[in-house]
């Protein structure tokens, strides 16, 4: 097996060459294309050395230095290094290399997709373009020359302003992109292709116009409206909130159909995962119409977030990724509900983050070392990330915060900063003291917090007791405690109202206790209000105050934590085999369904049971995963009971026919509607099938008609087979269409869940080297807990199958794959074993990339 290099964050030098321009000419074609690089070179900060520079699957042409072309023997070129020796302290150094774009299966790099040729540079890809220095804190002023066939690749574009596209009379043509923002090598982009754009223009702030284009396959442009206007809606939103104003004249999306990854901030041209750009109401559900706003938004926020002020390593990935995912999700909460927004993100959170935090693969927001780069893109990095950056957000308020922000964008703007910079922004700029905040950047696993609540009537006071606990998990950086904000309320058992006003309290100490003077009646604790803080509590609760709350408070975050938290104690005691009586979920969800002054998505959410994965993690250790999903069946069967079909049948039906929109209001109705109809699938009888098959056939949009398929899907009933036929006839031609069907199959429990897929794989339509499609099926049987669980070990060996399949062509995507295998220290012990077989045969299997290698060998330890 190959040996594995770690990178530690304290090894970190500054560079010992820096490289202020960068001229580079490609002849494009998909077989074959040459790059040429002109490269000025300068001495750096760093030890004083030859110029190192990465190549990786180049095909080496030649090298120059000032003009002088050399031989093999002047340079070095091994173990993907090129190496140089510099006299003096500057140089030209020109490099010409072909690579072949389409025998690129990794999708690193310069690649084909469909008919068009794309690159993707984060985080290491520039290294397989051309020779550089691939590195981040290395910042040059690029001047792009790209030729192509003119038929083939009518356009061309890359990052900055173009200059005039000129014919060669060879039946070529070429242009000249100029970027006069020095940028680190992972921005770097270019596309050539058969692409039609749709166009508008924004007026910046300062009153400049920016020609915007999302370019697409002809014939697509329509479809990309949803995506222009939050194009737009961000711009506006980043002058108005943060201040920042868009800095070219151009700023052009493009979408592809093979990605690695959602999408990609390259400056002034971003690259989308076509899921991400392509919507109308036909074939877009309101998720993916949020989804896609969401992702423009960030790839957008990410020009001043990552792009004007960079990462000085990847150690600092979360200082570009926390910060922006914390800029998208206060986006869209400003563009829709923001309370429904705020319980989807720590869903999120908690079934990705939280599960990567107690498992072993577990690392701080800035982590100490890596193997391989491309598999720190982590929900720690990103999701929890932004839960540090909201803490800090909560803890200055809206206007130091900004004043925070103001002065890191002041002090920062050009450079690779890291995460020490940002903090110490905010901490200047909004006043606060972030000494021991600090430790949320290096001590990993979820904090808990105990919290105990007594009332004192004869003095009326009411006594918070808190306290922290640090789990030990691998690489847990410290155990220290944390400067966790808790907003806090109490509410009057009697009254059911507020007692006073919410309170942030910053715990600091390993416990505390805090009093509340003036308390006449029984208080109710309200805690983690809005979930100010990523710590999972544990109150001590009398009976009753789960449904209490769950009635009463006024925050709607701790209203469905309350419903939330009586589900999750049913489930974990039945899953244990204690019996526990639902009557109170049942009132809470009949209360709620009935409430008509609460919204419909909050409704929605508000009554969906939780995720198999979050019982499974609160279970703890050995756990049957059969046990989870009979556990949940039975809930939901309950539920479906105490609510009662009818009720069910009258939100399914309300508000159908109605002319289509994307309002709040009109998707919270989508979403009830579909939570109400999986409901009533807990236990279908005829009914529920014929109001599925209604609402499938009826459908003027693609929310109603997965809903309706994803239901029948499920059942083993007719009706089944019948729309599951009908809408792949429908959608063929539409991949991202097609991905929905094999994820709806793949995610059933109906049947034999391995069967099914195992059937899907032989489609025609199926192929592993598609990340979306690879995802779509087998990211989706490994999320049907019973397939994947099933008794025996066989969904274990099909995934490990699966896995080493794709890790054939795309490593990074195959090593994505891995962490559910990871988790096996949750499961019984029968279980457990057959995982850890299969991550084992993993490791044993010939030629393995080192991607899937680490993932392996840290879910092993
Ligand atoms: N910053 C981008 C990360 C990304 C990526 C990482 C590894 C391999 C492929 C990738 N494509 C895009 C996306 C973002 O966070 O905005
Ligand atoms: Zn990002």
């Amino acid at each position: 097996p190959q040996a594995s290099h770690i990178t530690h964050r304290k090894d970190y030098q500054p560079p010992a060459w820096l490289v202020p321009d960068a001229a580079l000419t490609f002849d494009l074609g998909a077989k074959r294309t040459k790059v040429s690089a002109r490269l000025n070179v300068v001495r750096g900060a760093g030890p004083r050395g030859p110029l190192i520079l990465n190549a990786e699957a180049l095909e080496l042409l030649s090298v120059s230095v000032g003009g002088r072309k050399l031989s093999a023997d002047d340079y070095s070129y091994a173990d993907d290094r090129l190496t140089l020796v510099i006299e003096g302290d500057e140089a030209v150094v020109e490099t010409e290399v072909r690579i072949a774009p389409d025998r690129n299966t990794q999708l690193m790099g310069l690649y084909a997709s469909g008919g068009i040729l794309c690159t993707q540079c984060e985080a290491e890809g520039f290294r397989r373009i051309t020779p550089f220095p691939d590195r981040p804190d290395i910042l040059s002023r690029y001047t792009v020359t790209l030729r192509a066939d003119r038929t083939d690749y009518p356009v061309l574009l890359s990052n900055g302003d173009p200059g005039e596209l000129r014919d060669l009379g060879d039946g070529r043509h070429e242009i000249m992109w100029t970027d006069p923002h020095p940028k680190p090598c992972y921005l770097f982009a270019a596309v050539a292709g058969k692409l039609a754009a749709l166009k508008d223009s924004f007026t910046t702030m300062s009153g400049r116009i920016v020609a915007l284009g999302i370019w697409v396959r002809p014939g697509d442009e329509p479809r990309c409206q949803h995506a222009m206007r939050a194009l737009k809606d961000s711009m506006a939103w980043d002058e108005r909130t943060y201040g920042r104003e868009y800095d070219l004249d151009v700023f052009n999306i493009v979408a592809v159909d093979d990605f690695n990854f959602g999408a990609m901030e390259n400056k002034g041209l971003n690259i989308f995962n076509s899921k991400y750009v392509l919507a109308d109401r036909e074939t877009a559900t309101d998720t993916d119409f949020d989804n896609i706003a969401a992702i423009v938004a960030h790839e957008y926020f990410h020009n001043w977030t990552g792009n004007r002020i960079t990462c000085r390593d990847w150690f600092q990935l979360s200082l570009k990724e926390g910060l922006t995912v914390f800029r998208d999700q206060s986006f869209s909460a400003d563009h829709g509900s923001a309370a429904v927004k705020r319980i989807q993100d720590v869903r999120t959170l908690r079934i990705a983050q939280f599960a990567e935090d107690a498992g072993p693969l577990a690392h701080s927001i800035r982590p100490d070392s890596y193997q391989e780069i491309s598999n720190f893109y982590t929900s720690t990095i990103y999701n929890k990330g932004a839960e540090v950056i909201r803490m800090m957000a909560t803890l200055a308020g809206a206007e130091r915060y900004r004043a925070g922000t103001d002065l890191y964008f002041e002090r920062h703007d050009g450079e690779a900063a890291t995460c020490e910079d940002w903090i110490s922004a905010i901490e200047d700029g909004a006043a606060l003291d972030l000494s021991q905040f600090r430790r949320w950047y290096t001590q990993a696993g979820t904090p808990t917090v105990n919290a105990t609540l007594t009332h004192d009537a004869d003095a009326r006071t009411a006594t918070l007791t808190l306290s922290q606990d640090l789990p030990n998990v691998p690489n847990a950086g410290g155990r220290k405690p944390m400067h966790i904000p808790l907003k806090t309320a109490l509410f009057g058992r009697e009254s059911g109202a507020r007692l006073g006003k919410e309170r942030l309290i910053e715990l600091k100490d390993a416990a505390v206790q805090i009093d509340f003077g003036g308390i006449e009646e029984t208080p109710i604790l309200s805690i983690n209000r809005a979930f100010s803080a990523p710590v999972s509590v544990k109150a001590t609760r009398a009976p009753g105050e789960l449904a209490f709350l769950s009635a009463h408070d006024d925050d709607p975050f701790a209203r469905y934590e309350a419903m939330q938290e009586l589900m999750s104690d049913w489930l974990v005691k039945r899953a244990r085999g204690e019996g526990e009586d639902a009557a109170a979920i049942i009132d809470a969800v009949t209360r709620t369904l009935d409430d008509q002054s609460l919204d419909d998505a909050f409704r929605a959410e508000a009554i969906l049971t939780p995720a198999d994965t979050l019982i499974v993690d609160r279970i703890g250790t050995d756990v049957s995963p059969r046990a989870v999903v009979q556990a949940r069946r039975t809930l939901r069967k309950t539920m479906l009971s105490g609510a009662g079909h009818e009720r069910l049948m009258r939100i399914i039906e309300s508000g159908r026919g109605g002319s289509f929109d994307l309002s709040p209001e009109a998707k919270g109705k989508r979403r009830l509607r579909a939570v109400a109809l999986g409901l009533l699938f807990a236990d279908p009888g005829e009914e529920a099938i014929a109001a599925a098959a209604a609402l499938y056939d009826k459908a003027d949009n693609m929310t109603d008609r997965m809903a309706a398929m994803t239901a029948l899907a499920g059942s083993d009933t007719a009706e089944r087979v019948r729309v599951l036929a009908d809408f792949h006839a429908r959608f063929r031609s539409d991949a991202n269409v097609i991905d929905k069907w094999f994820t709806v199959q793949a995610m059933a429990e109906t049947g034999d869940p391995l069967a099914t897929t195992q059937h899907l794989m032989a489609h025609e339509d199926y192929s592993a080297s598609n990340p979306n499609r690879f995802r779509a099926l087998i990211g989706g049987f490994a999320a049907n807990m019973p397939g994947f669980h099933a008794e025996g070990g066989a969904g274990y060996r099909f995934l490990a199958d699966q896995i080493l399949t794709v890790d054939r062509i795309n490593p990074q995507t195959a090593a994505r794959f891995v962490a559910p295998l990871g988790r096996w220290r949750r499961f019984r012990q029968d279980d457990a074993a057959a995982m850890r077989a299969e991550l084992q045969r993993m490791l044993d299997a010939p030629g393995l990339s080192k991607d899937v290698r680490e993932m392996a060998e840290k879910s092993l330890a």
